[in-house]
């Protein structure tokens, strides 16, 4: 075999072993029970080992088993209402740290139109601030939330008042 031809064959093959690799740890990191996570751990490489905790541990800024993500919002994301809501409600996957996090809503200029504090509503999974009266328009919700593990998230997204 031609010495191109070896080494387009070698770099298919760590093409597919990266690809393996990244099933592997995403197998890992979705899989709910212990025993199965223990079975694929067995199975990782030492190196795939290195990059799973590299993984979990943030370096690769990807989340890890335990956040507060995003789970549900009321007006919901991306969501076109005819009627103006008179809070904007989120909520989270985990608890979340009222004092360490923030909830800002704003209108197509920039403009804030919350009137009060984010605060935990219920409980500390649901994250809400109160708005004024909006007019139609586009609103953006941007949020950073530390969640009672200490982990921090955030993100944002968009609804629309209809009229
Ligand atoms: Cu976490």
């Amino acid at each position: 075999m031609s010495y191109e031809g070896r080494s387009s064959l070698l770099k298919k093959r760590s093409k597919k072993l990266l690809r393996l690799r990244i099933l592997g740890i995403s197998a890992l990191r979705r899989s709910p029970r212990p025993k199965i996570r223990k079975v694929l751990w067995f199975f990782l490489s030492r190196k795939n080992k290195l990059t799973y905790l590299a993984a979990i541990s943030g370096v690769f800024s990807s989340p890890a088993l335990a956040h507060a993500f995003l789970d549900g919002a009321v007006p919901r994301v991306g969501s076109e209402i005819p009627a103006a809501p008179s809070e904007v409600v989120l909520h989270f996957t985990q608890g979340v740290e009222p004092d360490f996090s923030k909830l800002e809503v704003r209108d197509s200029t920039g403009a804030s139109v919350t009137t009060g504090p984010a605060h935990t509503a219920g409980m500390k999974e649901d994250f809400a601030v109160p708005v004024k009266k909006l007019p139609p328009g586009v609103y953006t919700v941007i949020w950073h939330v530390t969640s009672v593990d200490t982990h921090k998230t955030q993100g944002k997204f968009h609804f629309t008042v209809t009229r």
